[in-house]
């Protein structure tokens, strides 16, 4: 017989960083990035415990290439805390890019965590900002309601979503990324190295349909 997980009450569902500007045509467009909104819908409908985060930059934020004369996207600056990936000016607090996508069932979320609003410090991952020791406040809301599963879904699958399913084992919550649910940037063939290193330290794929069987 088949256990359904998800109506386990000790599982939460992340969504990461559904937002515009991460959607093709987007300031930092992830390929087919809107194709997970109706598997991210179906997850939000079924879950009990809901986390969505919203990537939520200052203007001239760390990450932003704009701030630095004649450096490039994808480009990296030497910061505090080690190297720093520079990317298009994206998801200013408060832009239309930094909105969730429209259809989005932003509602049934318990909590909206936002996340890289430090100007000087980037956060990937939904659990540490990029010096990965500052944290989110993530792992406390989730353990203060004796929630020790997460399933993620969302974008990009190899920024954002890989580095919360890696933290998230690091804290040693059982950590599930849901094939359908989420789209890599793939730059330079990112996308089958994080599945790669993500299988490497215990975090498990699973396809949407096992899910809700
Ligand atoms: C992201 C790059 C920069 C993401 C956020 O959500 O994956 N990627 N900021
Ligand atoms: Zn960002």
């Amino acid at each position: 017989m088949e256990t359904n997980i998800v109506s386990l009450s000790s599982s939460a569902f992340i969504g990461v960083d559904i937002q515009r500007d991460f959607m093709p045509k987007g300031a930092l467009a992830v390929q087919d990035g809107d194709a997970v909104v109706p598997s991210v819908n179906k997850c939000l409908s079924r879950f009990r415990h809901i986390v969505l985060t919203q990537d939520w930059h200052p203007p001239e934020h760390i990450s932003f290439a704009s701030r630095y004369p004649g450096k490039n996207p994808q480009d990296t600056v030497r910061s505090a805390y080690g190297e720093q990936v520079l990317w298009p000016d994206h998801c200013v607090a408060g832009s239309e890019g930094a909105a969730f996508h429209p259809d989005l069932e932003v509602d049934r979320a318990d909590i909206i965590l936002r996340k890289g609003h430090n100007r000087s410090l980037d956060s990937y991952s939904a659990f540490f900002e990029n010096d990965h020791s500052t944290r989110t406040g993530l792992a406390g809301y989730l353990r203060d309601r004796f929630l020790d599963t997460v399933f993620i879904g969302g974008l990009a699958a190899d920024v954002c979503v890989l580095h919360t399913a890696l933290d998230g084992r690091r804290l040693d919550f059982t950590v599930y990324v849901i094939e359908e649910a989420v789209r890599g940037l793939d730059i330079d063939g990112s996308l089958s190295r994080s599945w790669k290193q993500m299988e490497q330290r215990g975090v498990r794929r699973i396809a949407l349909e096992k899910l809700f069987s």
